[in-house]
């Protein structure tokens, strides 16, 4: 009796530790991809590019258009003006397209232009966006291609060996504004990104039937050279990678099974973008992945097996990577809970709502 006692003991901590370990799931499911057609108009910042013309005028462009400010068609600039801000380095950049004659390093990423803007010998808070019509209430992936190029000398066109911080980032209004100074601009991450084209990432949740995206720079020393690239950008609805729950089986011992989990990992939302995935070296089973390899939107199938484990929890971890990028992408935690529920008749009311059906 004792040892039966004991061995329900021992399904509930189990039972109780399986439970808590899906729960602890949370950062997999936040994880979301993107699949779909891009939403954005002129992604790829090509021709025709056309000088702004502020509405009412700027105090920058005092002769009418800023001639100065060359946006790809379907983009606007904005930045903060020199005369409103608190230090004296501060100006308008200047806007026009990438040539694509320009190879080493690469200026151009796909078709006949990118969106460069830059400032000499001095610092820049500026960027330029995009409305969109999208579906409120619904989650979108924005992802711009960029790099910088940084630098206090002419000897070539790659940064250093001095650099003035140049900062980029990418960001989405929910609401669908356009002052880039808004409190409720969702932002990605700040990097720089030294004369490499690589993804800058961002996702929000559409709070009306527009939204805005945005690019952004800054720089904290002027140097003499402080140029942004921009190539390749992506705005989608996001999917969640894992629409049927976690990855995870929680199993009686005497009633194995095996599952079949789908993920899309394509946490970079951009369709040009392929993933490869490896099991961690260090997990305690080994789930069946159907493919090692995909390009955004090709799916990944796990198969759990429990078959032959005996009673414990069983770990390990999707690992994720990609070819075209060498940003580091989430790990998808997979486990495999096996109960030993010798005893499972004398409490059943406790047990049966806690097993998976
Ligand atoms: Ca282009």
């Amino acid at each position: 009796m004792k040892a039966s006692v004991l061995s329900v003991l021992l399904a509930l901590c189990l039972l109780a530790g399986a439970g808590a370990l899906l729960a602890a799931q949370g950062p997999a499911r936040a994880v979301e991809s993107s699949v779909g057609p891009n939403l954005l108009n002129n992604p790829s910042f090509e021709h025709p590019y056309g000088a702004y013309n502020p509405p009412g005028g700027h105090g920058d462009c005092q002769w009418g258009p800023c001639n100065s400010a060359q946006t790809a068609a379907g983009w606007t600039p904005y930045w903060r003006p020199g005369y409103e801000s608190q230090t004296d380095t501060i100006v308008m950049p200047e806007y026009k397209p990438a040539d694509p004659i320009f190879t080493d390093p690469l200026r151009v990423r796909t078709g006949n232009a990118a969106q460069v803007y830059f400032t000499v010998w001095t610092t820049h808070q500026a960027g330029f966006y995009q409305q969109v019509e999208v579906e409120a209430g619904k989650a979108y992936c924005y992802s711009v291609w960029a790099h910088s190029w940084s630098a206090n000398d002419n000897d070539d066109a790659y940064s250093g060996p001095e650099y003035g911080n140049l900062r980029q980032r990418v960001g989405i209004d929910p609401t669908g504004g356009t002052d880039w100074q808004s409190g409720g601009i969702a932002w990605g991450e700040f990097r720089v990104q030294p004369d490499i084209y690589q993804p800058f990432v961002v996702t929000a949740t559409a709070q009306s039937d527009v939204i805005t995206v945005y690019a952004y720079s800054e720089n904290e020393w002027a140097v003499e050279h402080n140029d942004t690239y921009w190539d390749d950008a992506y705005l989608g609805e996001v999917e969640p990678v894992l629409p049927d729950g976690e990855l995870g089986l929680t199993i009686p011992a005497d009633k194995p099974a095996v599952i079949t989990k789908t993920v899309n990992p394509n946490w970079l939302c951009d369709p040009e973008t392929s993933w490869e995935v490896a099991l961690d070296p260090a997990g305690t089973f080994t789930p069946t992945l159907s493919t090692t390899s995909g390009a955004t939107g090709e799916s990944l199938m796990v198969t759990l097996d429990s078959n032959g484990l005996s009673p414990g929890i069983y770990e390990t971890a999707l690992r994720f990577s990609s070819p075209d990028t060498d940003l580091a992408l989430p790990a998808i935690p997979v486990r495999i809970a096996v109960v030993a529920l010798d005893n499972h008749v004398y409490l059943p009311n406790l047990t049966s709502g806690l097993l998976a059906p």
